[in-house]
């Protein structure tokens, strides 16, 4: 990595209680070569680790959040190089961020940026954004989990008609096929990312991160083994001071004060 240059990645605290980590390669569409995905992975680790952080918005610039893995760096690699650089453990480290994140798209979201996207929890796109999984078209498939994510998400026949031609889809498309959770006009996507997470910031930590867990991997099992996870969280909640301090509130009528205890 050359310390000179501008910062790949930035992160900033825009509100309480909310991280944001921005991908800062504007030259290259924020292609995300090994260095951003790995400070991508390290900083999520952080923010996860952090307990005066309990959300985290994921950005690009007004011209992408990213056009993909870089095309430039991978080009002229080798099986062996593509094993070694190891992205799919990088990919799993920031798909198994414990904290929420939110996906702030505009512009491009493409290959391996819709792939990051969908590690999110939740993706708030402007209205001019672009999903699309192209890879079929440079002779690679997806390598971030969009032939899997995809289908999960806008079901069989409308990833496979993204996946196997390489179109590109609008924000409105892929919030009518299930991928997106809002659309705002362009200059308000960051805006409302920041006030969803503050929203989520507000919440019991403790309730957020068992929210997420049993949304993910009950998506990945039988739903009876989902509903036992469930079933397993909520009986643990009611050791948390938070469920004491939820409840007392709502019975009192006033606001709840969480600590993550
Ligand atoms: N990688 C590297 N550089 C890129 C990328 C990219 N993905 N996208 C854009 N750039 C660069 C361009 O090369 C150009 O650089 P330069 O100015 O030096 O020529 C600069 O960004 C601006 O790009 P454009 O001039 O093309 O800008 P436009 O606004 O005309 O177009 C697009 C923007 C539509 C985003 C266009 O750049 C594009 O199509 N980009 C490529 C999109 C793509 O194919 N993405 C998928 C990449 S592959 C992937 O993500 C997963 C591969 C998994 C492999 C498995 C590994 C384990």
């Amino acid at each position: 990595m050359d310390v000179s240059s501008p910062a790949v990645v930035i992160t900033e605290r825009p509100a309480d209680g909310v991280g944001l980590i921005r991908i800062n390669r504007p030259d290259a569409r924020n292609a995300l070569n090994l260095d951003v995905r790995r400070l991508l992975a390290h900083n999520l680790t952080e923010m996860s680790g952090d307990p005066s952080l309990r959300c985290i918005v994921l950005a690009g610039n007004e011209t992408a959040f990213a056009a993909g893995a870089d095309i430039k760096e991978m080009a002229g690699a080798g099986a062996i190089d593509i094993l070694q650089r190891g992205t799919h453990q990088l990919w799993r480290t920031i798909a198994a961020c414990p904290r929420p994140v939110i996906a702030a798209v505009n512009g491009y979201a493409l290959g391996g940026g819709c792939e990051l996207a969908m590690t999110c929890d939740i993706i708030i796109a402007g209205e001019g954004a672009k999903f699309g999984q192209p890879e079929v078209k440079i002779g690679v498939i997806p390598g971030g989990g969009g032939t899997q994510r995809l289908p999960r998400a806008a079901g069989k026949y409308r990833a496979m008609r993204y996946l196997l031609t390489g179109d590109l889809f609008s924000a409105r498309e892929a919030f009518d096929m299930g991928l997106v959770s809002e659309v705002v006009a362009d200059a308000e996507v960051e805006t409302r990312a920041i006030a969803v997470a503050r929203q989520i910031a507000a919440l019991a930590p403790l309730a957020v991160a068992q929210i997420k867990q049993c949304v993910l991997r009950g998506l990945d099992a039988p739903l009876d083994t989902g509903l036992a996870l469930e079933v397993t969280a909520n009986q643990l909640l009611f050791a948390s001071q938070d469920q004491k301090e939820g409840m007392a509130a709502f019975i009192e009528k006033r606001t709840p004060k969480f600590t993550g205890k």
